[in-house]
């Protein structure tokens, strides 16, 4: 269903036995050889989330994309699966927008991490001013998350996000700001956690 213009969320999208699957591949992906690390962001500050990104990496020291981790250990970023781009095209359309990801920010939540009330304002501007959009894919326990307006005033409207949803954010929604303030613990269905991992599929 649409939330707001531009802002769709596709409840329980994926069934059980696909989330199992991609819940295997995020985690072998995670503990590979190009492992998930926790990013320290301009200001020195560390995330509390892992992640690891598929395709481009996300630099946490300039907020641009690059081909190699050279804000950490210069490895290149493993290639976006098929099966993971597929997938993002397929959630795209479902919601009437068109989507050629370039790459995924896969990130591992536990239960104490966060994610602060942000833009996701790195893609370029072509990307950015057509609306093109982020599609999440959630997996593992649940977030609270929210979401807001276009300016950090607005006030923001509380969702959790379940395993197996997926929220697809275009065309005027594409610049909500939004965070993720708590994951509840053991709510994982059988067979995915401990934790959460979300993915993010974006056109740099
Ligand atoms: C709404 N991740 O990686 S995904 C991020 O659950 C990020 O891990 C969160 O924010 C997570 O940048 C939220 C859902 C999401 C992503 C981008 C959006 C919602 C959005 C952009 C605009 C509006
Ligand atoms: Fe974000």
């Amino acid at each position: 269903m649409q939330l707001e213009p531009g802002l769709h969320f596709f409840q329980d999208y994926l069934k059980g036995e696909r989330q199992r699957d991609l819940w295997a591949t995020c985690r072998a992906l995670a503990d590979g050889p190009v492992p998930m690390y926790s990013p320290t962001v301009r200001g020195g500050k560390k995330m509390s989330v892992g992640m690891l990104c598929l395709g481009r990496h996300w630099n946490a020291m300039t907020y641009s994309y690059e081909a190699t981790r050279s804000d950490f250990d210069s490895l290149a970023a493993p290639p976006l699966p098929l099966e993971f781009e597929q997938l993002a095209l397929d959630a795209a359309e479902r919601a009437g927008f068109a989507l050629r990801p370039d790459l995924c920010i896969m990130n591992y939540y536990d239960q104490d991490s966060r994610m602060g009330v942000h833009q996701d304002k790195d893609e370029s501007r072509e990307s950015l001013e057509a609306g093109v959009p982020i599609v999440s894919v959630s997996l593992g326990d649940t977030a609270r998350f929210v979401v807001g307006g276009l300016t950090r005033r607005e006030p923001t409207r509380p969702l959790m996000l379940r395993s197996g949803d997926v929220l697809v954010m275009g065309g005027v929604s594409r610049l909500r700001f939004h965070g993720v303030t708590r994951i509840l613990p053991g709510t994982a269905p059988p067979g995915l956690g401990p934790g959460r991992f979300n993915l993010t599929f974006r056109q740099a």
